[in-house]
């Protein structure tokens, strides 16, 4: 019979499919009984540090995130990989560090590119899923690289009608409301700025201050919003038997914090409940990575982490040792598409030895394939000179592969060397 070690190693290899469709039906056998898998439910959010009341933060009002800490663990020293949203979020679906998969440039998503991770690379919900877990996520991705088909059932969460009757579930549910963006508009706080703590690295000056009544606002929603849900799964009966995580996916959402590879960019809020299994009210002070959520997640629910994840096991019967030290920092931010377009083709034309004029076509983007249209013809791919007559009208543009394309070019033939 195969081991959940084997399964993991198929699942890696070259033959995905009936690898998936062996392994599955060997989880059938293999994995642990129904019971003792748990539901887990994620609540992630944009953009904040550990600036809620239960770490501590009077200015906060956060009573039902201060209620999850209570009934779980609060992790003091919990960190992102990286101090923005992409390069975070790719790290935390497939626990390995960005910098080793190609993920470390923010941003791939709209800038005709991505990432292309080594082969060995899965989200780790793929493995979820094909162990019998419902995986639902709303709804970001934001992996740098397309989400594949794999790695999850649906959208929602556990209400969702298309989970399977009595499957455990992975729920995520992103909130958007503390997103950077939502900072901008100031005219109207909730949160008196006369009490916000500025940093001593901003000037304290009332546009500043607002910021900072704005962002605790935009956690004040978030609160809510934590409550609702927690309140859903109470109501279903789910809550006894559900491991709730919640998580930030990097630091607050104003200068030096968000894309600085400082504590102020890196350290994130992380509190776990797991009724039964965590003591309530309890603080974790270990050095701990988001990066290490995709194998603690694997292992608790009874299946085996690929020995390639970076990650660690932070929780449950398969914990592994805290490391001496956490690796952050950060790339290209923002930036990444200048070096990812590829660049407009030079028009030549000369004369040969008959008279013909001969149009020759180059790119300085290596390895890029240049394309020419003539009147309203086909693009074609440029190899050699090309003979016209004087007066034509010739198109132009070049593409490489993972690039943007060029511009076109455009260029009518005249009677001189040009
Ligand atoms: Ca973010």
């Amino acid at each position: 019979m195969p081991t959940r070690r084997t399964f993991l190693k198929g699942v890696a290899g070259t033959t995905l499919v009936p690898a998936l469709l062996r392994a599955a039906c060997a989880q059938e056998d293999a994995r642990p009984p129904r019971a003792s898998r748990p539901n887990i439910l994620w609540i992630s959010c944009e953009d904040i540090g550990p600036d809620l009341g239960c770490y501590g933060d009077d200015y906060a009002v956060t009573p039902n995130i201060d209620r999850l800490a209570r009934e779980g663990c609060r992790y003091t020293n919990a960190f992102v990989p990286f101090p923005v949203c992409a390069p975070t979020r790719s790290s935390i679906i497939t626990g390995m560090f960005p910098g080793s998969i190609g993920s470390m440039h923010m941003r791939t998503k709209n800038r005709g590119y991505q990432c292309v991770p080594p082969p060995y690379v899965k989200c780790f919900t793929e493995y979820l899923r094909a162990s019998g877990y419902f995986c639902s996520n709303q709804k970001k991705t934001d992996y740098q690289f397309s989400c594949p088909f794999t790695a999850w059932d649906a959208k929602g969460d556990w209400r969702n009608s298309k989970r399977p009757r009595g499957a455990p579930f992975f729920s995520v549910i992103n909130y958007m409301g503390t997103h950077e963006s939502r900072c901008w508009r100031t005219d109207s706080v909730a949160h008196d700025p006369g009490k916000a703590e500025v940093p001593p690295y901003y000037p304290d000056t009332p546009v500043v201050r607002r910021s900072l009544a704005r962002y605790y606002d935009n956690i004040s929603a978030l609160d809510v919003f934590v409550g609702s849900i927690l309140k859903k799964l109470e109501d279903d009966g789910l809550a006894g038997r559900t491991l709730v995580c919640f998580w930030s996916d990097h630091g607050r959402g104003l200068p030096r914090h968000k894309r600085w590879p400082y504590d102020s960019g890196l350290r994130v809020p992380l509190i776990i409940r797991w009724p039964g299994r965590i003591k309530p009210g309890s603080v974790n002070e270990e050095l701990v990575s988001l990066m290490d959520l995709a194998p603690t997640m694997l292992t608790i629910a009874g299946l085996e982490a690929p020995r390639t994840m970076q990650g660690r096991v932070i929780l449950g019967e398969k914990k592994q040792p805290e490391p001496e030290y956490l690796y952050g920092g950060r790339n290209r931010m923002d930036k990444n598409s200048y070096d990812h377009i590829t660049k407009t083709p030079v028009v030549e034309s000369t004369s040969d030895s008959t008279g013909r004029r001969l149009v020759s076509l180059r790119c300085s983007t290596e390895g890029a394939s240049i394309g020419y249209l003539l009147g309203g013809g086909r693009w074609l791919l440029y190899h050699e000179p090309v003979a016209v007559e004087i007066g034509t009208v010739l198109r132009a543009k070049a593409v490489r592969l993972g690039y943007k394309a060029s511009s076109v070019v455009e260029h009518r033939v005249g009677g001189k060397s040009e």
